[in-house]
């Protein structure tokens, strides 16, 4: 194990994990205490945060911002004949659409970062404009471990068992999803930039229905970086407070 030597870094003895503080300014004398770590998990980070303060490192905490916990979603995918992509925090809400696509020779790719601490959404609006055949097709990722999917990854294709499909709306009456083959077969062939591992997917159903898929992304249950500044704001303040009445 490296054993960081920096006066400022906090060095827990059983794991590893470290985190230094620093002091960030900005205009008109404003100033926030910024860090890093070298902690994956939120729990990580706000259990390392929380010994400096233990430590006597009495001040107040102001989160650098929300982009230590931000994870995104990458999506690469095509629809015979069109898509709509979207993230939401409700299995039955559209929520925000992130990538869209209208022609099925062409791979469309999105990204939209996920809302930390409760469980996402990706729904997926397919429909076909042009008559059969129809099919949709995706490779899924997310930027860090702080999500997952059902397949318990980082990692997502269509074809996998997690997907679930109705053809009346995001949390409708579910219905079965037809595996058409793996990305490379006829009639549609190779769909560059996605897994060929990636099945085309549909449903029974008339051809002109829209259908709507969607894949559960999940995640820990976390204190909000909000959430945890005023829980460093509550920890210098108990602090001051024990020092003053020891005076
Ligand atoms: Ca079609």
């Amino acid at each position: 194990m490296q054993v960081k030597t920096h006066p400022k870094t906090y060095v827990p003895k059983t794991d590893g994990l470290w985190c230094k503080l620093g002091m960030s300014f900005g205009f008109a004398g404003t100033w926030k205490i910024v860090w890093k770590t070298n902690a994956r998990h939120p729990v990580d980070a706000q259990r390392i945060i929380m010994n400096r303060f233990r430590l006597g490192f009495g001040v107040g905490l102001a989160l650098a911002g929300a982009s230590a916990y931000a994870t995104d979603l990458n999506l690469a995918a095509t629809a015979d004949d069109a898509f709509t992509a979207f993230v939401s925090t409700s299995a039955n809400s559209v929520g925000g659409s992130f990538a869209s696509g209208n022609s099925w020779s062409t791979t469309f790719t999105g990204s939209t970062t996920l809302t930390p601490g409760v469980t996402n959404y990706l729904h997926i609006d397919a429909f076909d404009v042009a008559g059969a055949p129809s099919m949709f097709i995706a490779e899924l990722g997310l930027s860090d471990a702080d999500f997952w999917f059902d397949n318990n990854t980082q990692s997502a294709l269509t074809g996998d068992a997690a997907w679930t499909a109705s053809t009346v709306g995001f949390g409708g009456t579910a219905t079965t999803i037809d595996n058409l083959g793996a990305n490379g077969s006829s009639p549609w062939g190779s769909r560059s930039g996605i897994s060929s591992s990636a099945s085309f997917i549909w449903t029974p159903g008339t051809v002109a229905d829209h259908r709507y898929f969607t894949l559960r992304i999940n995640t820990s249950s976390v204190p909000e970086p909000a959430s945890l500044a005023v829980i460093g704001f509550g920890a210098a303040i108990l602090l001051r407070r024990r020092k003053s009445s020891k005076a």
